[in-house]
């Protein structure tokens, strides 16, 4: 079993709880967790199918650390360096290959939302707040929030977000994309857990294409995306699974369809 620094983690079947073990620092991500979290999403427990995460405290991230950034006086090519280690640890999330549900609460800054960008599926409690505070640290984004909050918000409003020091708070959020749902106060880590095993049920190949196909075919041309669709589809409909998921809707045994958030 690996052990972390900064991280915890907890297997509940097929849903692994990876937990944000910082909360003196409020979570912020320093070198060695940026590194311990891209590890860990690079070569998942064999029998997750799901990941939860999840963070200690009353913040579940507060973004880079700048009480390292301040000591380490990087150079410009070290945190250039730095700043693809996050890209390398955050892609992993995002094209690791399992769905990643994320259970927010208070803070969510800069780096953190960076983080938070990357899970596929964002709970979130009503103390929760998002907000980009770069620039009122002398700093820019460096942990892929042009390219994932760019996306999610858009590009004029994320410039926006950081030039008018904009904190979004939870119900904001929600109507920007930043976070998916709602959930009571303290009932973040249930819900996401709740999620995460519905998905854990999935077959494994529709998980994987949801999660590494999506928002790549989003990157590319309409005619590249439609073709690179039909490749994702013809190779998860030849999963095992296929037949028993076809048979419980044709026999009648599936759940209906009925709407719900
Ligand atoms: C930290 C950090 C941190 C807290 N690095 N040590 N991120 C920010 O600009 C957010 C900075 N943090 C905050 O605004 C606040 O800490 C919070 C709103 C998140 C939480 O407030 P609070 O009142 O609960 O905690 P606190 O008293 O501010 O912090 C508790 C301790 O955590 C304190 O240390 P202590 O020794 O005085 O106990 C803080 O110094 C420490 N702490 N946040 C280091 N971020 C790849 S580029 C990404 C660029 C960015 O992420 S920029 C955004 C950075």
């Amino acid at each position: 079993m690996t052990t972390f620094r900064s991280l915890k983690l907890e297997m509940r079947d097929a849903v692994a709880i990876l937990t944000l073990a910082r909360p003196e620092r409020r979570n912020a991500i320093d070198e060695d967790t940026v590194m311990e979290i891209g590890r860990f999403f690079a070569d998942p427990p064999a029998e997750a199918r799901v990941v939860v995460l999840n963070s200690e405290g009353d913040h579940f991230c507060a973004g880079l650390d700048l009480d390292e950034h301040a000591r380490l006086r990087r150079t410009p090519a070290q945190f250039m360096r730095m700043c693809q280690k996050w890209h390398w640890a955050f892609d992993q999330i995002q094209y690791g290959g399992l769905p990643v549900i994320a259970a927010l609460r208070g803070a969510v800054v800069g780096g953190g939302l960076e983080l938070a960008a990357a899970c596929h599926t964002r709970v979130a409690e009503p103390s929760t707040f998002f907000a980009l505070p770069e620039g009122q640290r002398a700093i820019f984004t460096g942990g892929g929030a042009t390219v994932r909050v760019g996306r999610i918000i858009g590009p004029g409003r994320m410039v926006d977000m950081m030039l008018a020091a904009r904190t979004y708070d939870a119900a904001r959020g929600l109507d920007l994309g930043l976070c998916h749902e709602i959930v009571a106060p303290g009932a973040g880590l249930d819900r996401a857990i709740a999620i995460a095993e519905a998905a854990a049920k999935h077959a494994p190949l529709s998980n994987y294409a949801m999660v590494t196909a999506i928002g790549r075919i989003n990157d590319m041309s309409t005619t590249d995306g439609l073709f690179a669709e039909s490749l994702m589809a013809g190779i998860v409909q030849s999963g095992p699974e296929v037949a028993a998921g076809l048979d419980a809707f044709l026999s009648k045994k599936s759940s209906r369809l009925e709407p719900k958030d």
